[in-house]
């Protein structure tokens, strides 16, 4: 695929997750959502550009996402009626309703449900991928990566070379907490120390293109990804105005297509709510 159609992929994917969690928020704010939601709008680039390269190269990975994982659920390809299920509890939900927006879980695209300690993902995926020796991405926050035992996985990970990918959605805050005021060392630096390929980029499609093209799956690679993140910790608010997110750079660029796309999906997505409401 041309780097053109890629970046098109990547947005309508991206603003499928966008579209998503803008009416999650509007039905935490009606209080028909009434249980803790962790919204990934603003983020919502860095799972929809994996998932387009790894849809490319005809891979279906172990995935294993943290709280905020709506947009890595839709980005690679999880039934959208079944999450607004889960959201509203529904025993149709792809976690029978029993995972709520935190532990997100589907048997379809291989995706297992966190269990609610930060960064314990990242055992369990190594652990997957070293039994199973099948292509994994374990999604981590920069919080999370400060973790004990996620460092203690990522020496594993490298020692066995397994095909996984570490990513870390830096969007520089633990709750409320920013990362100068936690730690004084890089991520990518860390995992280069256990001798994994790493990186440190931006949220930009054809960052996150350029350094999985050659190995992704061939060996493990740690990106750290730094994002933006729009709302709340969790719930339905604004913390501060986020200027330059990327689904808004993009759109922009891409200009009256991209538009039309974003406006297109967003009428999608409030139907299907309607009618899951209404069900
Ligand atoms: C071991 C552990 N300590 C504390 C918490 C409480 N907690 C939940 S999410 C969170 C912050 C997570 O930040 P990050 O990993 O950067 O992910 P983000 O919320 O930014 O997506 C904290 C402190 C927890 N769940 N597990």
């Amino acid at each position: 695929m041309s780097y053109k159609n890629y970046r098109l992929k990547t947005f309508e994917k991206a603003s499928l997750c966008r579209n998503f969690e803008n009416e999650v928020f509007k039905r935490v704010n009606e209080k028909i959502i009434n249980f803790p939601v962790y919204l990934s709008a603003g983020q919502e680039y860095v799972p929809s550009s994996i998932a387009q390269i790894v849809k490319d190269k005809k891979q279906k990975p172990l995935i294993f996402g943290q709280h905020r994982g709506h947009s890595i659920y839709l980005s690679f390809g999880g039934n959208i009626v079944e999450l607004i299920d889960e959201l509203l509890g529904k025993k149709t939900g792809c976690t029978r309703g029993m995972g709520g927006s935190l532990s997100i879980n589907s048997n379809k695209i291989n995706m297992f449900g966190h269990e609610g300690l930060m960064g314990s993902n990242a055992c369990m995926g190594v652990g997957a991928c070293f039994s199973s020796a099948k292509p994994t991405i374990v999604f981590l926050g920069d919080a999370s990566v400060e973790e004990d035992y996620v460092l203690a996985s990522l020496s594993w990970a490298a020692k066995k070379e397994l095909p996984i990918l570490f990513v870390v959605e830096d969007n520089n805050y633990a709750v409320l907490t920013k990362k100068k005021d936690r730690r004084d060392w890089k991520a990518k630096d860390v995992a280069k120390a256990f001798k994994l390929e790493s990186y440190d980029i931006d949220d930009q499609p054809k960052n996150i293109f350029s350094v999985l093209k050659k190995n992704l799956f061939k060996k493990p690679i740690f990106i750290n990804v730094n994002t933006k993140r729009l709302f709340w910790h969790s719930g339905a608010g604004v913390d501060e105005e986020v200027k330059g997110d990327r689904l808004t750079l993009e759109k922009k660029f891409l200009g009256k297509k991209a538009e039309k796309i974003h406006r297109n999906i967003k009428k999608k997505i409030e139907n299907l709510w309607k009618q899951r409401l209404e069900k």
